[in-house]
């Protein structure tokens, strides 16, 4: 009997998606009856979001510090893929602070009840630096303060490369396991997106009207234009200056790995054909088998300019203007966040969930970003493989040269 084939995850988001659209639009008169008896279960997506954003967190970060242990065999080749990752996603996020903030005078403020907010008092950003610091080894936990969460985990990640290597194995198998574990919770929890989307946004536009629809697309549309922006930009004069190539020739040999990683809005899964890419560009094997596995774990340039530009319309939605040391507060913890936001679909919102906790911004405002992630998620995924790719060929013509220094001497 022939298989009947499984609709794809994107394929029923998109569906998904559509329906919420109509849905909530039909029930505008009914507005309340969405708001009681369907938004619930989006509100249910969300807490198990919430729910799986710490444990992600702290064993994927501290994995992916784990994962760097290999910099002492790799040598100069580790420092320079991690100092280039850590930069372009701290510039990419800054980035999508700006860009957020640019286009924030054209997302139509959305005046829904629901949305009021008390914000928390500010704090001068000396503070924010020592509230980084947990003073608890449960708290950081039990009340989500994913900045202190980060701290553990960065602080358990070297202290496991620290106790050496005979004796880490069992630890570093446990950290693998346990993050294996949460990321399998994390794919059962996505996986629920379909009814997530629509619970979470057929009361949206039910309650906001068709005005919603627009929002969403000026916001899709400032992170696009800042994912465009970033690649072009950063990654043309990175591999100009430093991987002695032409942009147009890389993005040219860059397509069909952009062009996977667009359609199936994965990472890892895009892996394989960006090593082919980076290859057939010259990227020597050495080079290639360390930066890209690497980079499809801690490097997320795409997800960091999302966090931002979702951050400022998030916070505009609720009639917020971040101050200056929130925005520095996003900058660190998405930054940070890169480290620990795995290379498969979807990933980067349960982390925007953790963004938005460092700076006390309300959680549930991803209910207004959730019914579109799938299209956020396309663009950053290209956007993430194709800074890895870019890392690639810089590490590469810098290796070259080191070693042609080294002949002549
Ligand atoms: N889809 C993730 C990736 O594969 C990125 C994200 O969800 O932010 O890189």
């Amino acid at each position: 009997m022939k298989q009947k084939k499984k609709m794809s995850l994107a394929m029923q988001i998109f569906i998904a998606l559509i329906l919420a659209i109509v849905v909530g639009l039909l029930m505008q008169s009914h507005a309340e009856f969405a708001e009681s008896y369907i938004k619930p279960f989006g509100t249910i997506f969300l807490n198990l979001v919430k729910f799986i954003v710490v444990p992600i967190v702290l064993f994927s970060i501290m994995c992916g510090i784990i994962s760097m242990q290999d910099i002492k065999k790799v040598g100069a080749i580790g420092l320079k893929t991690v100092v280039y990752y850590m930069c372009t996603t701290a510039f990419a996020i800054t980035f999508g602070l700006i860009g957020g903030n640019l286009f924030k005078g054209m997302f139509p403020v959305v005046a829904t009840t629901d949305l009021t907010y008390e914000a928390a008092e500010s704090v001068s950003f000396m503070d924010t630096i020592v509230n980084i610091f947990p003073s608890n080894f449960i708290a950081p936990m039990s009340e989500s303060n994913m900045l202190q969460v980060i701290v553990m985990s960065v602080l358990f990640g070297f202290a496991i490369i620290l106790i050496g290597p005979e004796k880490n194995p069992r630890l570093i198998q446990g950290c693998n396991d346990l993050n294996d574990m949460f990321m399998k919770c994390m794919e059962m929890i996505l996986r629920l997106s379909p009814i997530g989307v629509f619970c979470l946004l057929c009361p949206v536009i039910a309650v906001n009207g068709p005005m919603i629809i627009g929002s969403l697309a000026m916001v899709l549309l400032a992170a696009y234009v800042c994912y465009i922006i970033h690649a072009v930009v950063v990654y043309s004069l990175a591999v100009k200056t430093m991987g002695g190539m032409s942009p147009i020739a890389f993005f040219k040999g860059m397509l069909p790995a952009m062009m996977f990683a667009f359609s199936s809005a994965s990472s890892v899964g895009t892996l394989p054909i960006n090593m082919e890419c980076v290859e057939n560009m010259g990227a020597s094997k050495e080079v290639t088998s360390f930066v890209l596995p690497l980079g499809a774990t801690i490097n997320m340039d795409g997800t960091a300019i999302y966090q931002g530009v979702c951050a400022i319309f998030i916070a505009s939605c609720y009639g917020i203007n971040l101050t200056l040391p929130q925005m520095l507060t996003i900058i660190l913890t998405a930054t940070l966040a890169s480290i620990g936001t795995a290379g498969v679909p979807g990933s980067g919102m349960v982390m925007l969930a953790m963004v938005l906790t460092s700076v006390g911004l309300p959680v549930d405002g991803i209910a207004l970003v959730a019914g579109v992630d799938r299209i956020f998620d396309m663009g950053r995924t290209t956007v993430n493989i194709t800074g890895d790719a870019s890392c690639c060929m810089v590490v590469t013509n810098l290796e070259k040269k080191k070693a042609l220094r080294k002949k002549s001497a």
